[in-house]
């Protein structure tokens, strides 16, 4: 059965000119944009939860979708038949891989047992459709959010039987998402902060989420799973403090807890943005450290405060992402995830593909203008020379721990004033926009 019959064969590229909305007209997989081709670059993934699972349900009103797929009355049945339906949209789509969570592809059981009994036939369904499509996991996760038993955190529950229950259903997912070939896997915190910090032991709570980490790492290391682990900073929500809130946040955490070498980031841009930053500085602050690994792609709305999970079309958006990820060499493990739902209205099947097609086209203009920009090389140009005089002799002695605070009052006796220099803010935007426009 055809889940998506509307869309008769892989959406193609067919240029600017084109007024089809079923087909790209900027994503051209195998155009190559500085040495890669644009496939290579990008990595778009789809994910499981939002795309299929969705129902358009928010705080305020009740599903809104339809789907073919989610109509037998056994939950096993509608899992394998969302599977076959997903993969169909994969191939129609041209995307090479999908992320999911172990609770979206599979329902839970009475008991623990029988979840995992599930999870493990629906995987095998899964690892059949990747073998017969060629499409990959770019990364799992395990839902430790969703459950009543998960509401005061999974591993920063204050009892530790949740603890336990949350390292179990993770090894289920590492183990699933290794059985897949998943080339990363994921933790989102959801519930790992706190709804008052009146009730709450902060530093107690942290520990025992490095734990989980710790454990996660060395179960990886017993199976042989050599994935990229990532965890995904967001300040708040469903929380009122997550944790690991931003990527400055994360950097002193896995430092904290010796976990540098064991986890990157998978930064999300309306996490972002719920922290007061933007994209562009989380992925600056993650480049800069080494922890670069993936990004979750949407973005939120200017004006209601929450996790809107829009797609992303905004060019100028996209272009900055691929300034940092190019300036980072790109991805390794991780790639583009449409972590990104489609409006509540948006309930056809085919405001599914038009939704993602808009994005992919949205990021492959940001990697064309990204490029050009960096081989242009003016912007990096008045970057370098801002900063020059770090270079000289005198500079250098600073940084290196060379001059004391005595030696640098000598300077300043000898050479006077500063010159002061314009920070060329506008000229820079209006350099950025001679490539957007
Ligand atoms: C929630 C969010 C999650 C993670 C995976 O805000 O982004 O969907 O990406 O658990
Ligand atoms: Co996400």
């Amino acid at each position: 059965m055809a889940y998506f019959p509307e869309v008769a064969s892989p959406i193609a590229y067919e240029g600017r000119g084109s007024k089809n909305p079923l087909a790209f007209k900027h994503y051209d997989a195998s155009k190559v944009v500085g040495g890669k081709t644009m496939r290579e670059h990008l990595r778009f993934a789809v994910s499981y939860w939002h795309t299929f699972k969705g129902t358009g349900a928010d705080p305020f009103g009740v599903g809104t979708t339809n789907r073919p797929w989610d109509v037998a009355t056994d939950p096993m049945q509608r899992a394998h038949d969302t599977m076959d339906a997903a993969f169909e949209f994969f191939t129609k789509l041209g995307v090479d891989y999908w992320c999911f969570h172990d609770r979206d592809i599979a329902p839970e059981g009475e008991t623990f047992a029988a979840s995992c009994a599930n999870l493990d036939e629906i995987v095998a369904h899964a690892e059949a459709k990747q073998k017969e499509t060629g499409v990959k996991l770019l990364w799992g996760t395990a839902c430790l959010f969703t459950h009543p038993r998960y509401q005061a955190g999974a591993a920063t529950n204050p009892d530790p039987h949740v603890f336990a229950y949350a390292a179990a259903q993770v090894k289920h997912a590492i183990a699933a998402t290794h059985r897949l070939g998943g080339e990363g896997y994921t933790f989102w915190g959801g519930r790992e902060g706190y709804d008052t910090i009146k009730n709450t032991k902060m530093q107690q709570e942290r520990e025992q989420f490095a734990r989980l980490l710790h454990l996660a790492v060395a179960y990886a290391k017993e199976i042989g799973f050599t994935g990229q682990f990532y965890i995904e900073p967001k300040p708040m929500e469903p929380t009122k403090h997550q944790y690991d809130s931003d990527t400055e946040a994360c950097l002193n955490f896995l430092r904290e807890f010796g976990l540098m070498d064991h986890l990157k980031l998978n930064l999300e841009t309306n996490h972002a943005t719920l922290a007061g930053h933007t994209m562009q500085h989380e992925m600056r602050a993650a480049r800069e450290a080494g922890i670069l690994g993936s990004i979750d792609a949407n973005a939120g709305d200017e004006l209601i405060g929450w996790d809107t999970d829009q797609f992303p079309t905004n060019v100028y958006l996209t272009t900055e992402i691929m300034l940092e990820l190019l300036q980072a060499g790109g991805f390794t493990t991780g790639g583009l995830n449409f972590d990104a739902k489609v409006r509540r209205q948006s309930h056809d099947q085919l405001d599914l593909f038009y939704a993602h097609i808009g994005g992919m086209d949205a990021f492959a203009r940001g990697l064309e203008i990204a490029t050009a920009i960096l081989e242009d090389g003016r912007l990096q140009k008045l970057v370098d020379d801002r900063y020059a005089g770090w270079t000289t002799p005198f500079g250098q002695s600073i940084l290196t721990g060379g001059s004391s605070f005595g030696e640098l009052e000598a300077y300043v006796l000898a050479n006077g004033e500063p010159t002061r220099a314009s920070g060329r803010q506008e000229f820079i935007e209006n350099l950025i926009n001679e490539f957007v426009l």
